[in-house]
Parts: C-alpha cells; sequence; structure tokens
C-alpha cells in the first residue's frame, strides 16, 4: 500500500505532491515501483496535527482519485475519517477507505462504504491526532488493540460491509509509546488470528528514529526492516512511502521463506 500524501503538513512528504499533476507523477513512480495499491490522503494524522475542513480535504483528495483512476486499474483507498471525502472518493472510483478512526469519527461512515459495496482498513488509534502521544497507557495493549478491533470488525458487519471487504491494522504510532508499537509489532500474529488480513504502517515513523537515533529522511532502512518483520508477522499489507526498497526486501525474505518451506 503506497503513500500518495496530498496534504502540505504530512510528516515525512508533506507539501511535496499537493497540485494534481505532482501527485500523478508520484503515483506513477509508486506503480512503476510495484505498488499494489494507492493510499490517498488528505488531511495529516501525525501526533499534533489538526483536523482540517471538509471543504478543504474534499478539495485537495477527490480530483487526484479522478485523475489517478483515469489511467491506472490497481485499487485506490482514501486515507479520510470523513463520510462526506469517502463518499465523493468512492463515487469518483476509489474501491475503499483507510479510516484512522476505524469508523468512530464519523457516525456515517460505515453506512456509506457499505452503501458502495467498498472496503474499509478499521485502524487502532487511542486518543486523537491532536492529543494521542500526550500520555498513552495501556494494560496489555495487544488484548486492548485485539478487543478493539475485533469490535469494530462486528459494527462494520452490522453496517453491512461484506466480511472479505474489511482489514484492520493496530495503528502504530497513534496513541502509542515505543513499548506499546514494538510489543504490537511482536503480537501480529495475535491480531492475524482475528481472520482479516493485517495492514501495517510504521514507514518513517517516530519510534524507528528513537531505535535508531536517525530524523525521518534518514529512516529508509529501519522501515524496510519494519515492514519485512511486519510481513514475517502476518501482516498481509504494508504501508509505505518507499515502495522499489520495501518490494526488494519482501522478495528476497518471501524466497526465504518460500525455501524454508521446501526443506520442511
Ligand atoms: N499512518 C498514517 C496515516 N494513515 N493509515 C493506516 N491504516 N495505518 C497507518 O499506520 C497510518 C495511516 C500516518 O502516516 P503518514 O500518512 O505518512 O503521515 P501524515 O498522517 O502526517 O500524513
Amino acid at each position: 500500500m503506497a503513500i500518495l500524501n496530498v496534504a502540505p503538513d504530512s510528516f515525512f512528504d508533506g507539501g511535496r505532491y499537493c497540485g494534481v499533476a505532482e501527485a500523478l507523477a508520484h503515483a506513477r513512480t509508486l506503480i512503476g515501483e510495484g505498488a499494489d495499491l494507492i493510499d490517498i490522503g488528505g488531511e495529516s494524522t501525525r501526533p499534533g496535527s489538526r483536523p482540517v475542513t471538509l471543504e478543504e480535504e474534499r478539495r485537495r483528495v477527490v480530483p487526484v482519485v479522478v485523475a489517478l483512476r483515469a489511467e491506472t486499474a490497481l485499487p485506490i483507498s482514501v486515507d479520510t475519517t470523513k463520510a462526506a471525502v469517502a463518499a465523493e472518493a468512492l463515487a469518483a472510483g476509489a474501491d475503499l477507505v483507510n479510516d484512522v478512526s476505524a469508523g468512530r469519527l464519523d457516525p456515517a461512515m460505515l453506512s456509506v462504504v457499505a452503501g458502495h459495496g467498498a472496503g474499509i482498513v478499521l485502524m487502532h488509534m487511542q486518543g486523537t491526532p491532536e492529543t494521542m502521544q500526550r500520555d498513552p497507557v495501556y494494560d496489555d495493549v495487544v488484548r486492548e488493540v485485539l478487543e478493539f478491533l475485533s469490535e469494530r470488525i462486528t459494527a462494520a458487519r452490522a453496517a453491512g460491509i461484506a466480511g472479505d471487504r474489511i482489514l484492520v491494522d493496530p495503528g502504530i504510532g497513534f496513541g502509542k509509546r515505543l513499548e506499546h508499537n514494538l510489543a504490537l509489532l511482536a503480537g501480529l500474529d495475535r491480531l492475524a488470528a482475528l481472520g482479516v488480513p493485517v495492514v501495517v504502517g510504521a514507514s518513517r515513523k517516530t519510534f524507528l528514529g528513537a531505535l535508531t537515533g536517525r530524523a525521518v529522511e534518514d529512516r529508509l532502512s529501519a522501515s524496510v526492516a519494519a515492514a519485512v518483520v511486519a510481513v514475517a508477522s502476518g501482516a498481509r499489507v504494508v504501508r509505505v512511502h518507499d515502495v522499489g526498497a520495501t518490494r526488494a526486501a519482501l522478495a528476497v525474505a518471501e524466497a526465504i521463506g518460500a525455501a524454508r518451506r521446501g526443506m520442511a
């Protein structure tokens, strides 16, 4: 899942692809590097970020969905918590919604997705982007995220979303300290047992800086390592900025995994 941020303030690539032409050019690069799915986001959810208005988010996202749909058959997702943005993006040809609030911020979200026969990524977040990193607390982070995602799967199905169109995501960095992120990555097999594909987004995030001492622009190798370990631990989708490097690393890991299975 390739990240295509069209917001001016995203934590890594903010402002680089805000015009439709820039966004399309970057999408072509991502597709050329082997992306399977393009995730278009018009609102930064980095820690401390403020929500943008519906009008502004719609203006950023919908023209990019229209333009990208005209040139690729690859699945397009739209990273939004607003049902109205989701509805317009789906009408313009997007295939799924990536909702970091798992359908909780906008009560119309799940029914909009169901009405379009679309898919949804249900992500765990403690708090809101503005406040989430202030003092995240858990007794048992893996159990609590598991229970939350299980409840949101039930809510999504009750709203009419087909079970095979639902994905879940532990929400790395969304109201989590370093130890919480590591516990979730170490416990991905328990999330995979929910029976729906698990998405992991670790790309260039703060916890990788804490582990390596590297600034955001120098976290490529750390991000690739996190993606490889996530897939080896049961993630089916990795949400990344750097598609080519991640693809190459996953190809090596997958070949070694296949050889290991051949020996068994
Ligand atoms: N992370 C970000 C945004 N959306 N969606 C899912 N499903 N999982 C994630 O981990 C996730 C997400 C934050 O990263 P990014 O889009 O690069 O930055 P920003 O929110 O600053 O635009």
